[in-house]
Order: C-alpha cells, then sequence, then structure tokens
C-alpha cells in the first residue's frame, strides 16, 4: 500500500535564499509538494540569476530584503552558511512568512532560543530539516518502540561518518568558525544523530562527556583550525539507558554513514542511512534483515511512496520532511504533522552542541538537558 504525501491540496508560493546544494534539494522538494518557487536570492544578483537558472525558479531577487517584499510569497527556505542564519529567519518571520531554515538554527544554543521564541510568538510555521526522521523505517523502528515491543531500553549508540574533509587538502566555509560557528562536525552531522536517537526512542541525552579532535590544524584555505574534525561521546540518557556517539567528518570509506543501535529487554533495532530502505532487528536468533514491505506501522507507512523493492532515499525523506512542512501551512492552526522538526528541535541541536564543546573545554561530564547557566553570557 502506498500513500503519496508529496501532493498538497494547495501550491505554496516559495522563495529559497542562498544557491549552493542545499538549495538544490530544498528546490526539488519544493517541487515535489507541488509549490511555485517564485524567487531565489543569493549574496549577490549573479548568484541570485545563476541559482534562478539552476533551480527553475520564476525570478532572481537582488537581496532578502527584495525577496521579502514580495506579499505573494507563503514560505521561505533559508540555505545559506550558518553564521546567517538566525538573521535571516528573524527577518523571514517578522516579515509573516511561515519559515523552513536549514541547520543549525544558529551558532549559539541563545540565539537559536530568541530565534525559537520568535517563531512560537509569530504562530507561523517555523521547521528545521532533521530530514533523516522521515525515511519509512526510522519511523518503523519509532513505532515499535512506542508500542512497546522493543521492551526497556538498555543502550542507545550511534555514529556518524564522512570522509569529505579527510585530507588536509579539503576544506569549507564550515572550518571557519566565523562562518560555521564554534563547532563544526558535531554541530553540522552530531546534531542529526542525536535527533534521531531521542526521536526514535523518545528519551533524552541527560548528560553526556565529549572529547573532540582537530587532525588537521591547517587546511588550503583555513589555517590554525579550531573546529572539530571528530568527535567522541559518551552519554547517559534520562531513562537510565547510556551509549557513545562518534561524529567524525574525516573517517575514509565513509560518505554519509548516520547509524544508530538501540538494545532493549526484547529485540535490538539497528539502522544504517546508507541502506534506508532496510531495519535490523536483533533477537537471541541473530538478526532479521527487515525490508520496507507493505506491513509497516501506519505512521511509517504513510512515507512508503513507491512499492516496497523499490529503494527510497535521502531525496524521498527530505520531499517527505517538506511535505509535511507545508501540509502543516496548509493545515494552519491544526496540529503539526507528528515528527515534524520545529524550531524547538533546532534548539535542542544548539543545546547538546554547547553541552559537547563545554565538556570538552572541562574535560568532564555536563548536564544536557537544557542551556546550562554557564553556557549564557552575562545578562
Ligand atoms: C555536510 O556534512 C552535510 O551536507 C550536512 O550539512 C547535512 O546536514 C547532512 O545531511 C549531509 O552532510
Amino acid at each position: 500500500m502506498t500513500t503519496d504525501v508529496t501532493r498538497l491540496p494547495t501550491a505554496p508560493r516559495v522563495g529559497i535564499i542562498g544557491g549552493g546544494f542545499m538549495s538544490v534539494v530544498h528546490a526539488r522538494a519544493a517541487r515535489s509538494a507541488g509549490a511555485h518557487l517564485v524567487a531565489v536570492s543569493s549574496r549577490t544578483i549573479a548568484g541570485a540569476r545563476a541559482a534562478r537558472a539552476a533551480l527553475g525558479a520564476e525570478r532572481a531577487s537582488a537581496s532578502v530584503e527584495e525577496l521579502l517584499r514580495d506579499d505573494s510569497i507563503d514560505v521561505v527556505h533559508v540555505c545559506t552558511p550558518n553564521e546567517t542564519h538566525a538573521g535571516i529567519a528573524s527577518a523571514v518571520l517578522r516579515a509573516g512568512k511561515h519559515v523552513v531554515c536549514e541547520k543549525p538554527l544558529a551558532t549559539s544554543a541563545d540565539e537559536a532560543e530568541r530565534l525559537a521564541d520568535l517563531a512560537a510568538d509569530s504562530g507561523l510555521v517555523a521547521s528545521v530539516p532533521f530530514v533523516y526522521r522521515f525515511h519509512p523505517m526510522v519511523r518503523e523502528a519509532r513505532a515499535r518502540v512506542r508500542s512497546g515491543r522493543t521492551g526497556r531500553i538498555f543502550s542507545i549508540s550511534g555514529s556518524y561518518l564522512q570522509d569529505w574533509l579527510a585530507a588536509a587538502t579539503d576544506d569549507d566555509w564550515r572550518v571557519d568558525p566565523r562562518h560555521g560557528g564554534p563547532s563544526r562536525a558535531f554541530a553540522d552531522i552530531g546534531s542529526h544523530l542525536c535527533d534521531i536517537l531521542e526521536f526514535v526512542t523518545g528519551d533524552r541525552i541527560s548528560r553526556l562527556c565529549s572529547q573532540l579532535r582537530t587532525v588537521h590544524a591547517d587546511r588550503s584555505v583555513n589555517k590554525g583550525v579550531t573546529t572539530e574534525d571528530l568527535a567522541a561521546v559518551l552519554v547517559e540518557f534520562e531513562s537510565g539507558a547510556i551509549g557513545t556517539l562518534q561524529v567524525s567528518q574525516v573517517a575514509l570509506g565513509h560518505k554519509n554513514g548516520l547509524t544508530f543501535h538501540i538494545a532493549g529487554e526484547n529485540e535490538t533495532l539497528a539502522f544504517d542511512q546508507e541502506t534506508p530502505d532496510r531495519l535490523h532487528i536483533g533477537s537471541r536468533d541473530g538478526f532479521l534483515v527487515a525490508p520496507r514491505s507493505d506491513t509497516l506501522a501506519p505512521e511509517a507507512a504513510r512515507y512508503s511512496v513507491v512499492p516496497a523493492g523499490h529503494p527510497q532515499g535521502y531525496q524521498d525523506a527530505f520531499n517527505a520532511f517538506v511535505a509535511d512542512t507545508y501540509r502543516a501551512i496548509a493545515d494552519f492552526g491544526a496540529a503539526l504533522p507528528d515528527g515534524l522538526p520545529t524550531f524547538e528541535d533546532g534548539v535542542r541541536a544548539a543545546v547538546l552542541t554547547d553541552a559537547v564543546l563545554r565538556s570538552a573545554s572541562v574535560g568532564g561530564w555536563v548536564d544536557a538537558r537544557a542551556l546550562s547557566p554557564i553556557g549564557r553570557p552575562a545578562a
């Protein structure tokens, strides 16, 4: 049974700010949901024109301000470097438009909290693309935990391994804390890992102990690098479950290796984002590799948009995230679609990033439930 979650009753009119790789992913997802791509803005008008052509938008905007003056635009996707997210997303909300803001929401937990407060006060839809929640088999794992099939959970662990920054000659704007923020690997991908662990289990990391490493002090552009290439984190959850997290952007051979391993009293659930149509279910008899099938829990089947045996992937998950965001806009005022990641989840990621940085700095365990007073600048 497949249900198409991408077509919506009303076609939202969309603006995109930013012209990089992620803006292409957002544009594909917006179009998949039936949106009209009205305008694209970038740092320069030449960049905006190139993005307009690449994304197939109706027009190029000379600036964020010019795009936001277009009253026909319902929702704006923010796809710019990290340090600009909070300012632009705030301007979008103040212009009375719904917003999809790339993660991280901001480069500090305090700024993320202010932005989430603004979104809450506005009443507008404000979502963050923690898109790995939208793989059907992730929803299946969550349904098994929620139904009690997994039983009491003993350990919750995972990893997120990439290799696109493995060589000293590899470089990116994220390496520079002025553009990416004080944390790089953890803020960029460790945030996805923690989000999926807390989402699937319904549990929360209560405290953590982290170590960070920067393996290349000098890269082709950035010298004296201070942002981390990898993180190793011990975690304890509010339920008492414990686990380990490994996050790295210098792990050769791994391209987008987000995995989780949740060991419960009745079964173990293991998932690898690079083979997202499978869920590994462990028992005394060994591991069963459960394929995406026609017998998934309803909350998982909702995201099966092609029959079993036709692999779904990252863009499908992204399409489902954007479709649920637009559904929240179309059903404005009703309850949000189950599992839609909002700015509150963006704050959670910022709080965890803040805790990871603090723990690495003090060399010990820190509270990870909320922004620590230590983490707040003096009032
Ligand atoms: C780079 O690490 C990146 O594009 C992240 O920024 C995304 O959030 C992740 O989904 C894929 O890798």
